[in-house]
């Protein structure tokens, strides 16, 4: 029997972003969810939101299982990172397009991600249905995202956009760790 390849891959962003709708419409698995009723300022933007992780798996073929591990999104529960980073490949960070008043906080989770985490990482600008939405390249230069950092436009609820922006993330991740490799040949490591 062929060798299975596991990728675990982080989703994550601030509180409402779509990290839970992401898990939830990629998954060919039940997923686990650790969704609870919100309080605080939250409660005033949704009912539920994640305390501990999303968890799901899409099988890409015979031999690939994406592991799809979804962030809380409040600041308070950051120590969440360090765990569910161990050994992942990279994230998929979203951003609410039609949210601005959430982009400072996107910016800081983006620098404790650069500073604690430093895996690649794709940004899926979600919401841009919705008639407020800025597009992906106004988010780019108001959070100041770096040119080769990709900032995709992606409809959570919807399988295949989501398919798409995990198979951009999976492809760059690969092709990152595979030219760190080749730079480690040439210094003799
Ligand atoms: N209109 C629209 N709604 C979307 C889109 N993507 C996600 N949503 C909605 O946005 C909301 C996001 O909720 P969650 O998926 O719970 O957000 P989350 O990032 O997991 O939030 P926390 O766990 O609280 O941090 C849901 O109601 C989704 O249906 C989109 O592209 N367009
Ligand atoms: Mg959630």
């Amino acid at each position: 029997m062929a060798k299975k390849l596991v990728y675990k891959l982080l989703i994550t962003g601030p509180v409402n972003s779509g990290k839970t709708t992401l898990v939830s419409h990629l998954s060919d698995t039940q997923v686990a969810m650790t969704d609870v009723a919100a309080t605080d300022e939250v409660a005033r933007i949704k009912a539920m939101t994640t305390v501990g992780l999303d968890f799901g798996i899409l099988r890409i073929d015979e031999e690939i299982e994406l592991h799809l591990f979804g962030t809380p999104g409040q600041a308070r529960f950051n120590f969440m990172w360090d765990i569910l980073s161990k050994g992942a490949l990279g994230a998929v960070f979203l951003i609410d397009s039609a949210d601005p008043g959430s982009w400072d906080e996107a910016r800081k989770m983006y620098d404790y991600y650069q500073q604690k985490v430093r895996l690649p990482v794709v940004f899926g600008a979600t919401k841009q249905d919705l008639p407020q939405a800025k597009t992906p390249d106004e988010i780019a230069e108001a959070l100041q995202i770096p040119a080769d950092v990709p900032v995709l436009p992606l409809d959570a609820r919807i399988k295949e956009q989501n398919k798409m922006i995990v198979l951009t993330l999976l492809e760059n991740a690969l092709a990152e760790a595979l030219q760190q490799e080749d730079a480690g040949d040439d210094l003799g490591v």
